[in-house]
């Protein structure tokens, strides 16, 4: 059906087709560019018509972190838009995380006028030269998988409708429009468009049949199949089809650096986070969404061990080098992929080897469980805190209405998380300050469900805080955001000790380039917005404060900071 609607610019139109195409937000930036922008907001507003909801976030790492969040939660992109070249420049390391981690966004930057005088639009202030560079979409282009200019209102309905098709369409990801100031600018008096939209993504891949037969042969003849998975759950209907393909086959799922959840931690078949001690017995692989299933250089499957990688895209195209082993590759939908493949397996499956494969890795499961246990119970009375017991303390608060977003420190051994969607980690493109941001827009799509957000003391600094805290409380988005504050950029240290086991920097114990000290009393940035924050010492203390904290998050709908204080390593 074609839809007319009265519109006074083109960037009237724009907010009209994105509030049509179901883009329920615009995080934003704003600078010059958006003069247009703002004005069409302003009109629409005042007359009651329909427009993504604009979100000022006052940095653009929180800016686009949140729209990531809010996808990863939903499944649906949202825009964002910044300030010309050099807001891009703030956001490259969102939109390179968005890319790696496989997370549709529509992200738009204004872009400088182009005309020196003439038009409504051109030119009027000395950034308007300064801006302006030669090919503006190349600062992000190679983490995008589309990027265009907005160059008349003609084609503005065909120019939004691939941008979301294609950023929805598997495997999913960041596309960048730019939006030139003058053609945002220009007097319109309608816009028409087919409503609902005639570009729409394409459904799911199921692999060639015989593919999976082949691969179903693969599985069933090995005495000791294992399954590796990463961010097959990036989809929440993955995860029943993971649970089915294990259970078929008697194999036991590792989550090897996890960044969603792929089966919940008390299925009997999960077996860790960490395969690498099982790869020497394992004679069949399955790497399911899994960029990274070992490192080549420290620990390997057997050569003799076939090797199967399943996901949207196996070959994970757009990583310049990644040489992992490949017997067979499924590319095809994780959900229907997995699905096709148990039914494949239960066709040759030998009854009596998985119920034997199973009760051995339900032994393994129990062990790694109650081994996790142990290792935070021993810490629980030290002072400072150790990681390990903080993890579990917060583990522990996790209900199947809560959703956790982690970046770094949260050891999610010591947790047990069972619902599709409810944990999610930072991305391996480690682009630091995600967690914040992704927490607020978690809690956007989600507001219903708790959103606990745990972050390094580093993470929490990158994150831009100050605006992060702004946010929550102007968007009434309350989180509980949780620092594991070791004082020290850990990651980076524990680099140097295993590039020089007893080189200078372990032998003097001096490690520039590694301390967050005098570290901030970073609670007060929270209250600085009026949120709660504590600082926490007492390791006996911690579960009653949580316990509290979460209340003053439920119940006052206010946000809370707890700066817990871990042992600095
Ligand atoms: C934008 C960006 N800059 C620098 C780094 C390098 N880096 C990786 S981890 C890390 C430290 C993180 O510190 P923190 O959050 O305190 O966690 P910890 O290492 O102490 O566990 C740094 C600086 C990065 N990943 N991203
Ligand atoms: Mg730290």
């Amino acid at each position: 059906m074609l839809k007319r609607a009265a519109v006074e610019s083109t960037a009237e139109a724009y907010l009209e087709l994105l509030a049509a195409r179901g883009v329920e937000y615009l995080f934003a930036n704003a600078g010059t560019d958006f003069a247009p922008l703002i004005e069409a907001y302003a009109k629409r507003g005042a007359q009651g018509q329909a427009a993504p909801r604009p979100i000022t976030v006052p940095h653009e790492v929180p800016a686009v972190a949140m729209a990531h969040g809010y996808a990863m939660v939903s499944g649906r992109a949202q825009a964002v838009m910044v300030h010309v070249i050099v807001g891009a420049g703030n956001a490259v390391g969102g939109i390179i995380n968005a890319a790696r981690a496989n997370v549709p966004m529509l992200f738009s930057a204004g872009r400088n006028p182009i005309t020196e005088a003439g038009h409504s639009g051109s030119r009027d202030r000395p950034i308007h030269w300064a801006q302006e560079s030669f090919d503006q979409a190349a600062m992000v282009r190679e983490f995008v998988k589309w990027d265009y200019e907005l160059r008349s209102a003609s084609h503005l309905e065909t120019v939004v409708d691939r941008a979301l098709t294609l950023a929805h369409a598997e495997p999913q990801g960041p596309v960048y429009l730019t939006l030139p100031r003058e053609v945002l600018a220009e007097r319109q008096e309608a816009i028409e468009y087919a409503d609902p939209a005639r570009m729409v993504r394409p459904g799911g891949l199921v692999p060639a049949p015989e593919s999976l037969e082949e691969a179903a042969q693969i599985l069933t003849a090995a005495r000791n199949p294992i399954i590796i998975v990463k961010a097959a759950g990036r989809d929440p209907g993955a995860v029943p089809a993971l649970a089915a393909l294990a259970e078929t086959l008697g194999a036991p799922v590792f989550e090897q650096f996890h960044t969603y959840l792929n089966l919940p931690q008390d299925h009997p078949l999960h077996a860790g986070f960490d395969a690498a001690p099982h790869l020497d017995a394992a004679d069949a692989v399955l790497v399911v969404e899994s960029d990274v299933p070992w490192f080549p250089g420290l620990k390997r499957p057997r050569p003799e061990a076939r090797i199967i990688h399943v996901g949207v895209d196996p070959l994970f195209s757009r990583y310049p080098l990644r040489g992992f082993p490949t017997d067979l590759a499924l590319a095809g939908t994780p959900r229907l992929a997995l699905r096709a493949l148990a039914d494949e397996v239960a066709r040759r499956a030998n009854a009596g080897q998985v119920a034997e494969r199973r009760a051995r890795w339900e032994a393994e499961h129990t062990r790694v469980v109650g081994a996790a246990a142990a290792r935070a119970n021993a810490t629980a009375a030290d002072s400072p805190m150790d990681m390990a017991w903080v993890s579990r303390c917060v583990g522990n608060v996790v209900d199947d209405r809560t959703i956790v977003v982690n970046e770094y420190d949260l050891d999610a051994t010591q947790a047990c998380f069972r619902q599709p969607g409810s944990y999610f980690s930072a991305p391996s493109s480690g682009g630091l300050g995600w967690g914040l941001g992704a927490a607020l827009g978690a809690k956007m799509a989600a507001s219903d469900k708790t959103v606990i957000c745990c972050v390094g003391d580093g993470a929490y600094i990158f994150g831009a805080p100050t605006a992060a805290h702004f946010v929550s409380r102007a968007n009434s988005l309350p989180c509980l955001f949780i620092i594991f504050n070791n004082r020290t950029w850990n990651a980076v240290k524990r680099a140097v000790q295993s590039h020089a086991r007893e080189g200078w920097a372990v032998k003097t114990d001096s490690m520039p380039l590694t301390a967050l000290d005098p570290a901030p009393d970073y609670e007060l940035v929270c209250r600085a917005s009026g949120g709660h924050g504590e600082r926490v010492e007492d390791p006996a203390q911690l579960p009653a404060t949580l316990e509290r904290a979460l209340r003053i998050v439920r119940e006052e709908k206010r946000q809370v900071l707890l700066n817990v204080i871990c042992k600095k390593p």
